[in-house]
Formats: C-alpha cells, sequence, structure tokens
C-alpha cells in the first residue's frame, strides 16, 4: 500500500471510533464545527432516545440470536431462518460494526466469524456479498480493538480471494451472481451499482492485506465507466444506463437511475474520492460529472413547493419516469456532502429539496413510514435553480416590467447591507405536515426496514447543526417501533397507510440485515455526539459500514 504522503505516518492505534487521530483531510470539512448547543435537559432526552435506539437494536440482535444465528437472516413473524447471501451468517456480519459502535461486546461473536465456510456451492449476489460481508468485517476490524480482531480481516481476505474469479472477464467487471465453488455464472448481464459498487472495500481490502489485486480491480472497473462512450450506449457523459453486457461491455437498456440498479455507483464516485483523501483526481470528476447531467436531465420541480423529484430517465426516449423510489432517499446525504467537497452551494438546495419530499413520505403516511415507491405530483417541471420553490405567480410578478422598473430604476440605489453572518435559528418544532402534492400516488404501499431517508438525515444533521433533522429521525424510529415490531424482532409492513388494522397482519416476514447494519446505525449516530463517527474522519460504504478515510492511491 501507498500513503502517498510519506510525511503523514497514520496511528492505527488512536481510539478507533473516533478515527485516526493525527488524520486531518485535506480536503474541505464536511461536518458542522459546533452542533448546535444543548442544555442539559435537551441533552438528557438525547441521550435517553440513544439509550431507546440501542435497546431497539438489542431486540432485534437477540431475536436472531435465539432463532436464526449463523444464518443469513431471521424471518421475524415465523422464527425461521432465510439465506438469500450463501448463508454466511449476512446478520451477524452486518451488525458486528453497529454493535462496537454501541460498544457493546463482540467476543463471542469472533469464532463465528472464524468458522464462516465463504464458498458454498451455489449462486451468489457479487455486490450484496462486497457490501454486506467484505463492508462488514473491514469496517469492523478498523474498529475494533479486540485482540483477536485479525479474525475480522483473514476473514475478508478469503473472501476476497473467493470473488477474484468472477473479476476474470472480458472487461474485468463482475459477474452478477456467481457461485465461488464452482466459479460458474449463469448469466453475462449485470447492473451498474453490481459492477460499480466494489472501490471502496476493495480498495480497504488491499491496504490491509498488503496485497493490491483487489484495488486494481476496483479501478479497471472506474477505467471501464470512465471511458465509456456513445457507441457502447452511454448517450449523456456521466449517466451511465442501468443494465451492462459484461461480455461486449455494451450498455443494454436507455434507463439512466439513481435509485434501484444505479444509486450507489454514483454514491461510490464521491465515496471513493473521500476514502483516499481526494489522491484520485478521475473519481471526484467522475462524480461532479454525473451530478450535473442528473440535475439538468432528470430532476424535477414542482411550481410553489419544495418538493424535488429525481425519477429514472430514459435517454433514447428523453423521457422521465414517473415513480420515486425510497432507495433515491441517499442522494440528498451524498449531494450535501458533495457540495461541501466541490463547492457546490446549489447542490445543498436539491439535497434539502429531495429530502423534503423523501421525509414527507413519512410524514404524510399514517404509520409515519414511507412506502417504498410513489409518484411524482402532477404539474411537474424540470429542475431550475432560478425558479426552484417559486410559484407561477410570484414568477410572473418577478418578470413584470413594473416590477423591474421599481425596483432597478426609480427606487435610487441604496447602499449594499453590511455582511452580517446569517444567524441561524434553530427550532424543534416541527412544521405542520405540508399538502401532499396533487396527483402524487402511491405505487407500492411497502416499508422494507429501509435506511435510506435516515443516512440523509444524519449527514444534515452531522453538517448543518439544525435539531430539527433529529425529530424527523425520532419520528420515524417510532413508526418502526409502532407497526414493525414482532414478538422476537422487527418486520416489515405490507400497507403503510394502514394504521388501524392488527399489527401483525400488516406485516411481512421478512427483516433484512440493513436494519441492524444501516438503520439502526445511523438512528443512533443521529443522537449520539458528533465525534463519533465523524464524516471527517471515516466514509459509509453503501451498507454504511464506516471506513477510515485515509491519502492512498492505487489508481497508478
Ligand atoms: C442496502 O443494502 C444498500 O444500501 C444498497 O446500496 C441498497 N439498498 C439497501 C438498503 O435499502
Amino acid at each position: 500500500p501507498s500513503d502517498i504522503n510519506p510525511n503523514v505516518v497514520l496511528t492505527e492505534e488512536s481510539n478507533r471510533l473516533y478515527g485516526l487521530h493525527n488524520y486531518v483531510s485535506r480536503l474541505p470539512k464536511i461536518q458542522q464545527d459546533i452542533i448546535a448547543k444543548e442544555t442539559t435537559e435537551e441533552r438528557d432526552v438525547r441521550e435517553e432516545r440513544r439509550e431507546s435506539i440501542k435497546q431497539s437494536f438489542l431486540y432485534g440482535w437477540n431475536g436472531y440470536k435465539t432463532y436464526a444465528l449463523g444464518a443469513d437472516e431471521l424471518k421475524p413473524l415465523s422464527n425461521k431462518s432465510n439465506n438469500p447471501f450463501g448463508g454466511l451468517g449476512a446478520t451477524l456480519v452486518d451488525s458486528i460494526g453497529t454493535m462496537l459502535i454501541m460498544e457493546l461486546d463482540i467476543d463471542e461473536l469472533l469464532p463465528l466469524i472464524q468458522k464462516i465456510k465463504v464458498k458454498p456451492d451455489e449462486q451468489m449476489s457479487v455486490f450484496e456479498t462486497i457490501i454486506r460481508y467484505l463492508g462488514g468485517l473491514l469496517s469492523a476490524f478498523e474498529l475494533s480493538d479486540h485482540p483477536r480482531k485479525h479474525i475480522l480481516l483473514d476473514k475478508a481476505e478469503e473472501i476476497g480471494l473467493a470473488l477474484l474469479p468472477a473479476f476474470e472477464t472480458a472487461f474485468g467487471l463482475p459477474y452478477y451472481h456467481f457461485n465461488p465453488l464452482t466459479k460458474v455464472s449463469k448469466t453475462n448481464t449485470t447492473y451498474l451499482a453490481d459492477a460499480a459498487t466494489i472501490q471502496l472495500e476493495f480498495i480497504t481490502l488491499s491496504y490491509h492485506t498488503g496485497n493490491p489485486i483487489f484495488a486494481e480491480k476496483a479501478q479497471v472497473i472506474m477505467d471501464f465507466i470512465d471511458s465509456a462512450d456513445y457507441s457502447q450506449g452511454v448517450t449523456v457523459p456521466g449517466l451511465y444506463p442501468s443494465d451492462i453486457n459484461i461480455a461486449d461491455g455494451y450498455f443494454k437498456n436507455s434507463v439512466i437511475s439513481f435509485g434501484a440498479m444505479g444509486d450507489s455507483a454514483y454514491e461510490y464516485f464521491l465515496k471513493q474520492y473521500l476514502l483516499v483523501d481526494g489522491t484520485v483526481p478521475q473519481f471526484g470528476r467522475m462524480y461532479e460529472q454525473s451530478i450535473d447531467s442528473m440535475k439538468s436531465h432528470m430532476l424535477v420541480q414542482l411550481p410553489g413547493a419544495k418538493f424535488l423529484y429525481l425519477t429514472p430517465y430514459d435517454a433514447d426516449r428523453k423521457l422521465k419516469t414517473n415513480a420515486m423510489d425510497h432507495l433515491t432517499c441517499f442522494v440528498p446525504g451524498m449531494l450535501a456532502i458533495g457540495s461541501k467537497i466541490f463547492n457546490r452551494p446549489d447542490d445543498m438546495k436539491v439535497a434539502k429539496g429531495l429530502l423534503e419530499t423523501c421525509v414527507h413520505m413519512y410524514r404524510s403516511s399514517n404509520t409515519h413510514l414511507s412506502p417504498e415507491i410513489w409518484s411524482v405530483g402532477k404539474d411537474s417541471v424540470p429542475y431550475n435553480a432560478m425558479t426552484y420553490g417559486k410559484s407561477e405567480e410570484e414568477l410572473v410578478n418577478a418578470r413584470s416590467w413594473k416590477n423591474w422598473r421599481n425596483r432597478h430604476v426609480a427606487t435610487p440605489p441604496s447602499p449594499p447591507p453590511k455582511k452580517q453572518e446569517p444567524i441561524q435559528k434553530f427550532s424543534r418544532v416541527l412544521e405542520d405536515v405540508p399538502e401532499t402534492p396533487d396527483g402524487s400516488v402511491i405505487y407500492d404501499t411497502r416499508y422494507l426496514l429501509r435506511p435510506e431517508t435516515i443516512e440523509s438525515l444524519f449527514v444534515m444533521y452531522r453538517m448543518t447543526g439544525d435539531p430539527v433533522y433529529q425529530e424527523y429521525g425520532w419520528l420515524i424510529y417510532q413508526g418502526i417501533e409502532t407497526y414493525c415490531k414482532t414478538k422476537s424482532a422487527y418486520a416489515s409492513v405490507k400497507n403503510v397507510r394502514l394504521s388501524k388494522m392488527d399489527t401483525t397482519s400488516n406485516q411481512i416476514d421478512s427483516m433484512e440485515t440493513f436494519l441492524f447494519a444501516e438503520t439502526f446505525k445511523y438512528l443512533y449516530l443521529l443522537f449520539s455526539p458528533p465525534d463519533l463517527i465523524s464524516l471527517d474522519k471515516f466514509v459509509f460504504n453503501t451498507e454504511a459500514h464506516p471506513l477510515l478515510r485515509r491519502p492512498m492511491d492505487f489508481s497508478k
């Protein structure tokens, strides 16, 4: 591994949950220095809430431990096991990092990790294996000070090595599904997110093992995407259709998405730039290009409203689809961080507008849970930074000749106002729930315990210090407690609009591992002191596993 600045010797021993203590990023600072001052009372409430979230995590964990320990998932209604990720114990691995952050003991789990057989004779998702297992193990390795924490890294390396044959393809793009034992895959089609959500984990694995092969595989994919052109089906710079044929390197359809199938590819353009402390300009360039194109081709606004929507875009037909999915709600957090790193203030406004929509989907449903997919309000128009938030009437008025003359000609110019630091007025009191825009309907009524909106609330809170984001998070947490809790753990919900029916009959017998890795972790951190897993020291992989930021360059 090459720490590119030989003068920076990063000590690994510093307090693990607070990052490498002598690492100060050369990129702009992400977090707000002073998070809103709290009174003792506010502090007590925050700590109480934090403790409740920890107890909820433990409640779900104990259900898994009792009925399904070692399996991928617990089915929270029937108390049976479910193994969609090769049966390597996905919930176990996905939970360890959260336990470390919550200062829970992982001692008894290490022998279980050691025993994991990494090559089941079945088709496994390369993407899920990387984000859940590799991400989980590497993050836990970096966060832990356990004397036997090497077990975590050893297992990560074993998994990494077992996956390597999946990258032996014409362009180095990994198979979508792959049998690590027989090394066979049944399909040549993969998806943008599946192909390009590898870099944080593979770069970190190379860093710790000293074996550059993983980072090299990750870089080949970045170069492939970076150089993809019109002849391969890329028609808008920085926006990549979601289906890829890995045999001929062609982007097969023309639908671009920041939700399902596309999401984390764009997330990783930005995050790998942060991970390596900006040492590889290519990553930053790719991120900015994608965001510029997204804003000009995909984003829509509603006249007079704060809501912004981001839906898939068919680049060939030049058509936006009408459905926004919950997965897209990670975008506000990403844009907010990117706005700071690359000094793009308008991206912060867009982040807030999109978050407005995501939060609204929770607040406007009577369970305080968000549906999985909803439609854009009617009357939507392409995003325009000049007109965003203004009603038709305001716009007509603003353009009237009389108003313009009154403001600019008739009135003598007044001296420029003295520059004053804006006074930040924060309030914990939530405004009334705005009206749901005309024509907006719910296409998929389920809540699947997903984290994205909470993730964006967490990022926004850390970046602005505005406690309103905590209040939104608390509302969502209460929805989860009320409608998802089962006798043994937490379940997904069938219909977020039904609060009156018997809770159990509105539940689905499924508890995805990201409840433990992401949803509870982001909630817990939302109510934690801001230097715990600071965004200036860590970057979260797409499964919310924090990885240490440090200058390094494997791209050459
Ligand atoms: C997680 O597994 C990851 O965040 C992934 O990138 C997409 N979504 C799920 C959680 O919703």
